[in-house]
């Protein structure tokens, strides 16, 4: 890996060449930018760029750099708007990272080709100015001024929203895991470090799988993995969604009992804390609404003898596409929800399979019914392939607009389109650089790191 740090500068016209080795009389309008070559192959690569604005905030920007041998081409980029012409390339900030505070960051990256050699780029410009200086220490983000939990306290759902202490309707946006029972070492406190100050993620969401070498061979065992990510997850200020994760057989009532005995442990053992999400059945399939329906009004009470005021979230009909995936709609629900209350229902979907129709599904029943993505991917339902951009870039806006909260999956380095981090990262310690992102990581974290509103009165 090949790794450049640039010390650029922004905007002001006062502003000339910084360099770090004197007196840094212009610092405070200095950025970093970070460049590293994440894969190399025949003719092509890949590579990251991360950018720290360490001057006065911007509202936005275009990173210019040089490449510097005439075969090399930016063929496809992401996080910014791209364009090359001859050497010199040009990135303008998109939509959601447009604005960078003073000490935040965002991550970039490209796909390129050359026929050549592949040096890294040089004269590294922000907003115009060049900057010829280096840093050889990354900046450090400002502190937070409050974690999630302590900003939101305990959560309930307030109409179709999520409410914070102060009954004020917040967005959560954050990871899952993979299944815990593969990627076990992937979750540790290096990794769960980068998901609170990094990507400054609000939730971790433990997929605890049921099937498939998980809960159903070892329930003490995974009971007490999950209890331990909750606490991980509790003291860096972020909230736990305890996932169910059922997937095949697709009826619920399959796991009832197993879900009755997960829920009454993890329900009395957290009871105490506010950080805790109880969702009761991943996804669905096959099976009838009345059948979720059922199982839901079997386990909720059992979480609610233990642990009275946890949100629960249910999973829906068609592996928690509110029944679209069945060819139905969310009207079951709306005219049959289920008995209980402070609970949300899933909604689940994957960028590259599921557009329009659900997105106009989401939107409808925005309106009715308390919705949580629980889980959603950038690629396809499968988990793998390429990265939608476009529809996953139209989804994340859409549960903006409507504050929908989201976890994404997956904070793992599983080889598969959807993983935030490339093969190998969690046997290493590096979880923060650029070069361990995938693409989706990239987007994701570029997303999920912007700054939270939640209201504080
Ligand atoms: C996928 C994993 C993949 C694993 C498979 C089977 O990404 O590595 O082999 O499960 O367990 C879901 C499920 C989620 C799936 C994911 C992608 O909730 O378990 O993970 N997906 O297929 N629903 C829609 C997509």
């Amino acid at each position: 890996m090949k790794r450049l740090l640039a010390l650029l500068a922004t905007g002001a016209s006062t502003v000339g060449l910084t360099v770090l080795a004197g007196p840094p009389a212009q610092a405070a309008t200095g950025c970093a930018a970070e460049y590293t070559i994440t894969n190399q192959w025949e003719g092509g690569f890949q590579a990251g760029v991360k950018i720290t604005n360490l001057g006065d905030p911007v509202s936005g920007w275009t990173l210019g750099f040089t490449l510097p041998d005439a075969g090399q081409k930016v063929v496809q980029g992401w996080n910014a708007t791209w364009s090359q012409s001859g050497s010199r390339v040009t990135a303008g900030g998109a939509d959601w990272n447009r604005t960078l505070s003073t000490g935040a960051s965002t991550d970039l990256g490209f796909v390129g080709s050359f026929t050549g050699s592949n040096p890294a780029p040089t004269s590294f410009t922000l907003n115009g100015v060049t900057c010829t200086g280096s840093v050889t220490d990354p900046p450090t983000d400002p502190p937070a001024t409050g974690t999630p939990t302590a900003v939101n306290g305990q959560l309930h759902v307030c109409g179709v929203h999520l409410c914070n202490q102060y009954d004020r309707p917040v967005q959560l946006r954050g990871m899952s895991t993979h299944g815990i029972q593969w990627f076990g070492p992937c979750y540790n406190d290096a990794s769960l470090d980068a998901l609170a100050q990094d990507w400054k993620s609000d939730l971790l969401r433990v997929a605890m799988y049921v099937q498939e070498d998980g809960y159903e061979t070892d329930p003490a065992g995974f009971t007490a993995r999950v209890n331990s990510l909750v606490d991980m997850a509790e003291a860096r200020g972020m909230y736990a969604v305890i996932d169910f994760h059922t997937l095949t057989p697709g009826d619920p009532n399959y796991n009832l009992d197993r879900a009755k005995t997960f829920f009454s442990s993890v329900a009395a053992r957290n009871a105490h804390k506010t950080n805790v999400i109880y969702e009761i059945a991943n996804e669905p399939n096959g099976v009838s609404w009345a059948a979720v329906k059922s199982y839901a009004e079997q386990v909720i009470p059992v979480i609610r003898a233990a642990d009275p005021d946890a949100v629960v979230i249910v999973g829906t009909r068609g592996w928690s596409s509110l029944g679209v995936s069945d060819g139905s709609n969310e009207s079951e629900v709306v005219n049959n929800p289920v008995n209980a209350t402070n609970i949300m229902y899933a909604f689940h979907f994957y960028a590259a399979s599921h557009k329009d129709a659900y997105r106009a599904a989401v939107s409808r029943a925005a309106a009715q019914l308390p919705l949580f993505v629980s889980e959603f991917g950038t690629v396809s339902a499968t988990g793998g392939g390429a990265v939608d951009r476009a529809s996953s870039v139209a989804w994340l806006d859409l549960l903006d607009r409507l504050k929908i909260g989201y976890a994404n999956w997956t904070y793992s380095d599983a080889d598969e389109g959807s993983a935030a981090f490339r093969p190998g990262t969690c046997g290493g310690t590096d979880y923060s650089s650029s070069g361990v992102l995938t693409e989706s990581g990239a987007l994701l974290k570029s997303r999920i790191s912007t700054a939270d509103d939640f209201p504080t009165s």
